[in-house]
């Protein structure tokens, strides 16, 4: 769990390092298993609500739920309000 935390609290400072170390493909491998925690049991997407829970388990508890908004809107490319590429 303290590895999950590290890399999503400090995701900006240890990318460059980390995409150095161990390569693209093992970076990916990681976060797309990180993801994976976000994830709604039931809708098996990520959405607002599951962010928000989860986001206190991963230690961003101070995160605003505008700023659990915008993270969602960023990348969700249907507009359905999740989280459903395949990251599975
Ligand atoms: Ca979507």
């Amino acid at each position: 769990m303290e590895e999950v935390v590290d890399i999503v609290v400090h995701f900006e400072n240890y990318f460059p390092s980390m995409m150095e170390r161990y390569g693209a493909k093992w970076l990916l491998r990681e976060l797309r298993n990180e993801l994976k925690l976000l994830i709604d049991g039931e809708r098996e997407v990520i959405m607002f609500e599951s962010l928000k829970t989860k986001s206190v388990m991963l230690g961003l508890s101070d995160m605003e739920d505008d700023e659990i908004v915008c993270m969602l809107s960023e990348s969700d490319l249907d507009g359905d309000c999740a989280l459903n590429q395949e990251i599975k």
